[in-house]
């Protein structure tokens, strides 16, 4: 009798001659043996090879999925995951970090520069700061540009500026000042950066597990990472949560739950692809679609995410200004509340199981509480599914 190691050797081989299927990152293929081998073709060279009905099959791995909108933390927790239970960054992944730290922190520059000279603040500056404006406003448009020494040292000044001071003194706050909406289109992690940018443009610098956390690069590819938890296969799946991305979510193979991430602070936010439409309303839509239509049968568990930003804005912008039936101040706890019941309402089948959990993606202790607490909602769930529980 073949051993299930084998048999699952036999039908990934089986599948993947058939199809010319690559094993994906972390060398798994994006699809389970399980139903691979429901497949006719499989299940024909699966007799040839003399693996059948008497042949024990091997534990498939439990697939989570994370789903929500672009810039909810989704792959934030998928590198934590890495971090705990796969191999980490080596020095070469961590590397390839590097260009997505340059551009954000050029960016972050970027939209600051320009507030500064819309606002006429320009006209004020000393000769010399103004050609640094200029200077990383035409490397930001650059494509190819990356971060040099002599651009970093122009980040560096300007960012110590009292006219960048202001303006970055005027977008915080409410966002509101003069009557005025002064919000400034920065990633969450901009000021953690911009904070440290020579030692991030020193030749050689190789980010540390928090910089990789903390920088903003959109997932445009489908990742899957394989791991073992409680003595139980997992596979963790990310996919991009911006429009234009979510067609990749109609996923095949058999999803166990899904994780479903929501930002906290998306009340205050617009999407970046529709600056019409409010960030939180529309992971509220997408988690309607995810409970009631796609995912009806199968467990949820919602992470409000980036509790930590949350608790910070909440003391300055109360959630009326999304929900204006929101009566209770700018209180966390009380926003907290209402945001939990805005989304457990919508929810059709009441006898859903539905596991809601505050976060902080980007916290490493905080996270390998709440994914263990996962791994064992998963698990019981498995075994009430299946009449052990
Ligand atoms: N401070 C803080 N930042 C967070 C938290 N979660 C995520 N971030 C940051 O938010 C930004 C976006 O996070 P991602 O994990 O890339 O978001 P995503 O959901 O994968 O976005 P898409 O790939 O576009 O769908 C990154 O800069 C993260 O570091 C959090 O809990 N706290
Ligand atoms: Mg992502």
């Amino acid at each position: 009798m073949l051993t299930p190691a084998v048999e699952e050797q036999l039908v990934r081989r089986a599948h993947s001659q058939r199809k010319g299927v690559r094993a994906r990152h972390n060398g798994t293929s994006s699809l389970p043996a399980s139903s691979l081998r429901r497949r006719p073709a499989v299940r024909r060279q699966c007799r040839l090879m003399g693996c059948g009905a008497s042949v024990v099959a091997p534990e498939a791995p439990k697939q989570l999925v994370l789903l929500g909108g672009g810039e909810c933390g989704k792959t934030t927790i998928f590198k934590q995951i890495t971090i705990l239970h796969s191999s980490g960054f080596s020095d070469e992944k961590a590397m390839e970090w590097v260009p997505s730290i340059h551009r954000s922190l050029l960016r972050s520059m970027q939209v600051v520069s320009r507030r500064v000279r819309d606002s006429g603040k320009l006209e004020a500056m000393l000769p010399e700061d103004k050609e640094r404006v200029t200077r990383v406003l035409e490397a930001a448009d650059s494509a190819t540009s990356t971060l040099t020494a002599a651009l970093a040292a122009d980040i560096k000044s300007l960012w110590e500026n009292a006219a960048v001071q202001e303006v970055m003194h005027e977008a915080d706050a409410s966002g509101q000042h003069d009557g005025r909406d002064m919000r400034l289109d920065l990633d969450d992690n901009a000021l953690f950066f911009l904070n440290k940018v020579e030692e991030i443009a020193k030749p050689g610098f190789r980010p540390s597990d928090e910089e990789i956390l903390k920088v903003r690069d959109p997932t445009r590819t489908i990742e899957t990472v394989d791991f073992q938890a409680n003595k139980t296969k997992f596979r963790v799946i990310d996919v991009g949560g911006q429009r234009m991305e979510r067609p990749k979510w109609n996923l095949t193979g058999e999803i166990t739950a899904v994780i479903f991430v929501c930002a906290l602070t998306e009340y205050n936010q617009v999407l970046r692809e529709d600056v019409k439409q409010n960030r939180l309303k529309e992971s509220i839509n997408l988690f309607d679609i995810a409970c009631n239509r796609r995912y009806p049968d199968k467990p949820i568990i919602l992470f409000l995410n980036k509790l930590d930003l949350f608790e910070e804005q909440i003391k300055k912008v109360d959630l009326n200004v999304c929900f204006p039936a929101y009566k209770g101040g700018k209180d966390a706890k009380r926003a907290l509340e209402f945001i939990r019941w805005k989304f457990t309402s919508i929810i059709k089948d009441k006898d859903k199981d539905i596991y809601i959990k505050e976060t902080t993606a980007t916290d490493p202790k905080n996270m390998e509480h709440i994914l263990n607490s996962v791994y064992e909602i998963v698990l019981r769930q498995n075994l009430t599914q299946s009449g052990f529980g």
